[in-house]
């Protein structure tokens, strides 16, 4: 059986995630698994596979990001197996079980400026449902002039935008034809409705899969570790998207309607009845 969180998640913060979209739940992994996603990033760092990127800009210090590590790094598996994040998951999401999608590893070197561009990630992947909870998790202090940044109640406008790359802002070959828009410039749209939190390690952003999300660079001197794990619960089930879908799970054997509900997205969490 996986690890508890530090706490539950309460019913105000329930009320914000379902409103927002977006909700900062502070005080939720404890010490002990924020050690271990650091080591977790340090061996992520330092091999590769093929979502492992560095993509800072020409003669800048790295911005390394990384999608699916915890095949090949033994910590971040752990982390997701067995630690705090599934139970959170499934509280946040008001569901019966969390499935367990993949991972995901954002660093910034101090000195990084290029901001990881404005986007929804269900877009990108190939799940639908409501029920779907991305948990972002800092691993050094992180202000808000640093952090994720989320923007209030987009997750309820009914729109798929565009996915593109951070590295180029290429695309995966989704368009308007298939119902994928154009992103719209938030900072100038949306400003009065972005949202970001001074955070600290063990302190967890909770966002919907459709909910518009980006940060800027690290221009100080700290650095910007991150790591997100993403959740499925009762609703969520298999879709094939127009174009690539990133990431891609080739050999998850799933076809379009079955459940995300497999050993190779683990059950990590459900709920005793
Ligand atoms: O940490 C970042 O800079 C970006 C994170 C992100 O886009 C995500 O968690 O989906």
């Amino acid at each position: 059986m996986a690890a508890h969180p530090a706490r539950n998640v309460t019913a105000d913060e329930i009320a914000t995630f379902e409103r927002d979209g977006a909700v900062a739940l502070k005080g939720v992994y404890q010490p002990e698994w924020i050690d271990l996603l650091r080591d977790g990033v340090d061996v992520a760092m330092a091999t590769s596979d093929r979502y492992s990127r560095r993509i800072q800009g020409e003669g800048e210090p790295v911005f390394f990001t990384d999608y699916i590590a915890w095949k090949r790094v033994e910590q971040i598996k752990r982390f997701a197996l067995e630690g705090p994040a599934a139970e959170l998951g499934a509280q946040i999401m008001r569901s019966s079980k969390a499935n367990f999608l993949f991972d995901g590893v954002f660093v910034k070197e101090p000195g990084t400026t290029k901001p990881s561009t404005w986007h929804q990630d269900q877009p990108y992947y190939c799940v639908q449902g409501q029920q779907i909870v991305v948990l972002w998790a800092p691993l050094d202090p992180c202000p808000a002039s640093v952090s994720l940044q989320c923007v209030k109640g987009s997750h309820t406008w009914g729109k798929s935008f565009r996915p593109i790359k951070f590295k180029d802002g290429s695309d995966f070959g989704r368009d308007a034809a298939d119902g994928y828009i154009d992103p719209p410039d938030v900072e100038r749209e949306y400003a009065d409705r972005i949202v970001a939190w001074d955070l600290e390690p063990g302190d967890v952003i909770a966002f919907h899969g459709m909910t518009m999300h980006g940060a800027p660079g690290n221009p100080g001197p700290h650095r910007r570790r991150a790591t997100n794990t993403t959740w499925v619960g009762d609703d969520g089930i298999y879709i094939q998207r127009p174009g690539v879908m990133e990431p891609d799970f080739p050999d998850c054997g799933l076809k379009p309607g079955d459940p995300i509900d497999s050993a190779y997205f683990p059950r990590v969490f459900e709920a005793r009845v």
